[in-house]
């Protein structure tokens, strides 16, 4: 880092300082100068809907044995099957006015087109998390750290799903300030925040303990927005550009199959899976909610 990034950081660090509520379980993970150093031994509190069975924190490196979740049983699937589908919105997509940039125009630009409805050629639609929702045991939790990049003043990717146990790395590609604010969707409680001072800074969170919808803002530009959809089950994809979407090894059996869309909503089916088989199962989402 040089002396002009870290006199940027620190500045930065006063500016946010009043808006920045730094996690007790939160550990910086590859950030270059605020990292958060731990190097005692530490003891985290079990908490419902995940029992860590041993952490230990030693010299800023975060092991964690594999999480168990509460409401869902880790098993062998043989000869599972696979769900999968199209997400489509019936009618066409609502015309959203660009992005009008406030802040940092001379790097993001005067306007960003509107991620909100991405419709490709055959009318799928992109950032739908597709999950099944009663599903209590099968292949086991996904583990690996998911990614957040502010990019371009924007997050990416926009809509993705976890695991209670995953964590997630938080970094910035752009040369101005950010910061990354995850907060329950529902009752809007703070998460993290984080502040991404300058391009290539990062740091590597803990999901939350419970499993919940995620609505992650930056407060230094008011449109950037992501959600997280984490699971206590590892049966879960995101839409990509064409609406197709595919979830593989699931144990036999009927499940409520949940299609979610930031503006189009929430949508439950019944799909039933059979032994080593494909169930189709397409969806028609409706776009009545508009900013
Ligand atoms: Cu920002």
């Amino acid at each position: 880092m040089t002396s002009r990034q870290f006199s940027a950081s620190l500045a930065a660090v006063k500016l946010l300082r009043p808006m920045l509520q730094f996690h007790p379980l939160g550990v910086a993970g590859e950030s270059s100068c605020l990292q958060l150093r731990v190097t005692h031994a530490m003891k985290i509190p079990v908490r419902h809907g995940l029992k860590i069975l041993s952490i230990s924190v030693i010299s800023g490196a975060l092991l964690l044995a594999r999480p168990v979740l509460a409401d869902y049983t880790v098993e062998a699937v043989a000869n599972g099957g696979t769900i999968e589908g199209v997400v489509k919105l019936s009618g066409a997509a609502p015309q959203i006015a660009p992005i009008g940039v406030t802040k940092n125009q001379d790097y993001c630009g005067q306007s960003i087109p509107s991620p909100m409805y991405l419709v490709g050629p055959g009318g799928g639609l992109k950032n739908v998390e597709v999950f099944l929702k009663d599903i209590t045991k099968g292949k086991p939790p996904s583990t690996a750290t998911i990614s957040l990049v502010n990019e371009h003043c924007m997050f990416n990717p926009r809509v993705q799903g976890a695991n209670v146990g995953q964590q997630i790395k938080i970094s910035s590609n752009d040369p101005v300030l950010h910061n990354t604010h995850p907060q329950n969707a529902s009752t809007n409680a703070t998460i993290y925040n984080i502040a991404l001072p300058f391009k290539g800074f990062s740091v590597t969170k803990p999901l939350p303990a419970v499993p919940q919808l995620i609505k992650v803002k930056c407060d230094v530009h008011e449109w950037m927005h992501a959600w997280i959809w984490e699971l206590d089950n590892p049966y879960f994809a995101t839409t990509g550009d064409d609406g197709h979407f595919t979830i593989k090894d699931v144990p036999p059996g009927t499940y409520t199959l949940v299609a979610w869309h930031e503006a189009a909503g929430e949508k439950s089916t019944s799909v039933t899976v059979a032994a080593g088989k494909t169930v189709t199962a397409d969806i028609q989402l409706t776009a009545t909610k508009t900013p």
